[in-house]
Parts: structure tokens; C-alpha cells; sequence
């Protein structure tokens, strides 16, 4: 396959692994989501992109809006590196806050990694760059640090506070807390929380600092882990003291998540989805990188976090296949024959026997070559993706995803599958997800079973939609601006 020229971007009909109702630009580099803000009632998603090509470099934001969190208009580059300004190198990670009526976004410039600020007119679509950039200009002095970067910023009462990621060399991820009047001018608090290099990585990228429930929450992406963690806990006197901990999503190619809260109060998150196939092919296909759907977090009764994607989604589902009450066990036939596709949500509500272990195969060849596995086995209280047969390209990871779904005795197995081509997104009981990517070889990869061992499944509903493009015809690659 030609890579498609500049102008040309790659079709969704030519590229079969590429995602048709998960944003992502154009053509060329996506990386992190930044600075997401709901503005006006329209929410605006910019994310790390270089418009160069399918490969990480001269980092710029891209940018696009919605009214619907489902359907995305693409929008100009926002941010562009300056020739000799403190971000020439690239215009990194950082968020986008509302500042008495204007549209702000703080990022990092490189190199070195200092924060710059920049301003936006009432579309957000022309910003102007602080002439104070860079507004902090160094690291807290001092310190052997790892990195400076990704500034998340909020209001509480009449200051403005930011984290920004870090590392100390030899000791571990570290987020520096700051505190401005005006956010021009910062000064630096201290610490809110640093970590272990064993435990939680060498360097943090990416913080989210922000209240859920009674408690705080912090998320970070740390170097070396290339997933994303969480820590909740309480927030006193500019120190986070963290309690409960986890993996936000433990699937293999989520990172860099970004939080944002809308106008409805709602914590909404997105992160980047990173291709698990070769550098070269995602130069062949033109394209790299893909957002994650939108996803609400809460705070669970039991201090854990939970995830579930947002109501809004149900507006892509086309005409529904549905079955209920059905018992699944050894032997049984496959309910979903009738079924197939490969952009398609899934949602299924289950109760297993004791031993029993549900699969549902998904992108399954006729002659079951090919097939990606999501289980869940009821005695583990494990939920699984399996890839190791997602494709017969030797070249692809294919691996097997696991996290942990402790159900209680009579709480049923409550599973939602979005599947778009080359991404399968998996939530469980409002409380998992398990992102993956995925790159069958096989046209026919298409078939959809369902099938329980060691024990039956009670399926109480299930229920299929298939979902299509959300993108124009024609949809048009932008220059930056
Ligand atoms: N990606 C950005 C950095 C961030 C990293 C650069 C995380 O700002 O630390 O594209 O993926």
C-alpha cells in the first residue's frame, strides 16, 4: 500500500483497521488528549499531534469540538511551535481553563520543558501566545529532576493552583504544586505527593488533580509503567495523602488519560489509545493513534474508582439485535450467529455458577483462525482479553489483558464492548475498562459467539448494535495554520 499524500487522507474504506466512531485526526500523529474544556455548552478536545506525518514529532495541538460528545468538527491547529519561543521544539501536554471569560490553555514548550500560557478568542479557534512565555521557567531549584511537564491547572476560590509532572532521579515520580493570582505569575508550594522509582516509575507524566466524592484523586502516567495510575486519597494543606490505588486501564495502549468536569458537574474522561502494530505499518497506513470514547468516573461506595462510558454514546447505535433469558453452558449454540460485524457495541448482563468462565469472541474468522476473547471466570473474579489469536500479522502484539472484577454473591457480570475495528473498549460493572487494540488479517473476521465452560451463565439480556461512521464523506485533512 502507497502512503496517502499530504491532502489525501487515508479512507476509511481503504484501511480496515481504521476507527470510524473514535475520534482521531485526519491523518498523521495523535498522542495525548489536552486540554478539554466545555465551553459555551460545546465541548473542545485538543490533543498532541504532528501534522508531518504518523510518528511522534514537531508536536503541535489539534483541535476539534462537539455539541453531542459523539459527532467531532474539525477545527484549526491551535497551537503550532514558534521559531525560537520557549516551545520550538514542540508544544506538549497541558490543559485549557476558563479565566473569567477567557479561554486559556497552559502547556509545556520544549526544550528545556517549561509552561507557557496562551489565549483564546471566543471560538478558541485563533490563540495568542503570553509574551511572559515561559511563565514558569524551571523546576523547583535544587532538584535532579526527571522531566517537567504537563501542567494541569485549577481554580479554588480566588487562586489558581497547577501540578506539573516530574521525577527525582534515583527516587521516583514526583508532581510539583503551584499557587497564582493571576496565572502569569507562579509560585511554587512543594510536593503534593511523590512516589517510590520501584513502586510507581521514575518520572510522572500527564497529573489530574481534582475532588471526586469526598476524596481526591490523582492520576498520573509514569515512565517506565506505559499505563495509567490512580491514587485516592485526601488533600490537606497542599499535601495529598494517597489511600487506595489502582490501574485506570490495565488493557495495553491507554495512556496519558485527561480529565475534564462538564457543565453538568460530570468528571469526563479521555485518553490516548496507542497503536499496537509496527512503526512501518502505521507509516504505510498514514495514520497513528486514536482517542478513547468518553468515559464518566465517580467515586464507589467502596473508595474505588469507578468508570462507565457516557450515556451520549447510545446515540450511534443503529437498529439493535436483542435476546434475554437465555442459559448458556457446554454444548450449547452459539446465540450470537446471527449477528457479526466490526464496529458494533455489545452489552451483556449475566449471572455465572460458581467455576463457570463466560467468553465472548468477537473479529472471529469462520474458521476460528482468528478471534479476540473477552472472559470473565467466575471463581478468579477475573476479567480477560485475550489476543493471542486477534491475528494471524506475527508482527502485531497479541497478548492477554487481565484486571481484577471481585463480584459480590448476587451481583450480576454487567459487560459493554465497543468495538471499531482495530480498538475494543470493555467495561465491566461500571467499575473496569480494558482498551485494546486489535488488528485481524482476515476480512471475514467478523463473527460474533458466545459460549460458557466449566459451568452455565444465565445470560439475563443480550443485546447487539451496529454502529457507523461518524465522520462526513470527504472528511478533509487541515494545514496548520
Ligand atoms: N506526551 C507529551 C508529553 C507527555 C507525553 C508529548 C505523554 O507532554 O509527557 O507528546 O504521552
Amino acid at each position: 500500500m502507497t502512503p496517502p499524500a499530504r491532502g489525501h487522507p487515508p479512507s476509511e474504506d481503504a484501511d480496515p483497521h481504521r476507527p470510524i466512531y473514535h475520534f482521531l485526526p485526519p491523518a498523521n500523529w495523535l498522542n495525548d488528549p489536552n486540554g478539554l474544556i466545555q465551553w459555551k455548552g460545546t465541548y473542545h478536545l485538543f490533543y498532541q499531534y504532528n501534522p508531518n506525518g504518523p510518528f511522534h514529532g514537531t508536536i503541535h495541538w489539534g483541535h476539534a469540538s462537539s455539541v453531542d460528545l459523539v459527532h467531532w468538527t474539525d477545527l484549526p491547529i491551535a497551537l503550532a511551535p514558534t521559531p525560537g519561543g520557549p516551545d520550538k521544539d514542540g508544544c506538549f501536554s497541558g490543559c485549557a481553563v476558563d479565566a473569567d471569560g477567557i479561554p486559556v490553555l497552559i502547556y509545556t514548550g520544549v526544550h528545556p520543558q517549561v509552561q507557557c500560557l496562551a489565549t483564546g478568542d471566543d471560538e478558541l479557534i485563533a490563540w495568542r501566545k503570553h509574551p511572559a512565555n515561559p511563565i514558569i521557567a524551571a523546576p523547583p531549584p535544587n532538584l535532579d529532576v526527571l522531566g517537567f511537564r504537563d501542567p494541569y491547572v485549577w481554580r479554588d476560590g480566588d487562586a489558581w493552583y497547577a501540578v506539573v509532572g516530574s521525577g527525582i532521579q534515583g527516587v521516583g515520580g514526583v508532581v510539583f504544586l503551584y499557587r497564582s493570582a493571576d496565572l502569569i505569575h507562579w509560585s511554587y508550594l512543594g510536593p503534593l505527593c511523590s512516589g517510590r522509582r520501584e513502586e510507581t516509575g521514575e518520572m510522572w507524566e500527564c497529573p489530574n488533580f481534582f475532588p471526586l466524592g469526598d476524596r481526591h484523586v490523582l492520576i498520573l502516567s509514569p515512565i517506565p509503567l506505559g499505563k495509567a495510575i490512580y491514587l485516592i486519597g485526601t488533600d490537606a494543606a497542599g499535601r495529598f495523602t494517597p489511600g487506595t490505588q489502582g490501574i485506570f486501564d490495565d488493557g495495553g495502549c491507554s495512556y496519558a488519560p485527561q480529565v475534564m468536569r462538564d457543565e453538568r458537574g460530570r468528571r469526563l474522561v479521555w485518553s490516548w489509545l496507542r497503536e499496537r502494530r509496527s512503526e512501518a505499518a502505521q507509516r504505510e497506513a498514514g495514520w497513528s493513534g486514536v482517542m478513547s470514547l468518553p468515559a464518566a468516573l465517580t467515586l464507589r461506595s467502596d473508595g474505588t474508582l469507578g468508570v462507565s462510558p457516557v450515556p451520549e454514546l447510545a446515540a450511534l447505535r443503529g437498529e439493535s439485535w436483542r435476546r434475554t433469558d437465555l442459559t448458556l453452558g457446554p454444548g450449547s449454540a452459539n446465540p450470537l450467529a446471527e449477528v457479526d460485524g466490526e464496529a458494533l457495541e455489545v452489552a451483556i448482563e449475566a449471572t455465572l455458577d460458581d467455576g463457570a468462565h463466560l467468553a465472548i469472541d468477537l473479529r472471529c474468522s469462520p474458521d476460528d483462525a482468528e478471534r479476540t476473547r473477552v472472559g470473565y471466570d467466575r471463581t478468579a473474579g477475573v476479567l480477560t482479553v485475550d489476543r493471542e489469536r486477534s491475528s494471524q500479522d506475527p508482527t502485531v502484539a497479541r497478548d492477554t489483558a487481565r484486571a481484577p472484577l471481585p463480584l459480590a454473591p448476587d451481583e450480576p457480570l454487567r459487560l459493554r464492548f465497543f468495538l471499531d475495528r482495530s480498538v475494543l473498549e470493555v467495561f465491566a460493572n461500571d467499575r473496569i475498562v480494558l482498551t485494546s487494540r486489535i488488528y485481524p488479517t482476515r476480512a471475514d473476521a467478523r463473527g460474533l459467539v458466545a459460549s460458557a465452560v466449566g459451568g452455565a451463565a444465565t445470560i439475563h439480556s443480550l443485546e447487539v448494535w451496529p454502529i457507523g461512521s461518524i465522520w462526513p464523506a470527504g472528511r478533509k485533512e487541515r494545514e496548520p495554520s
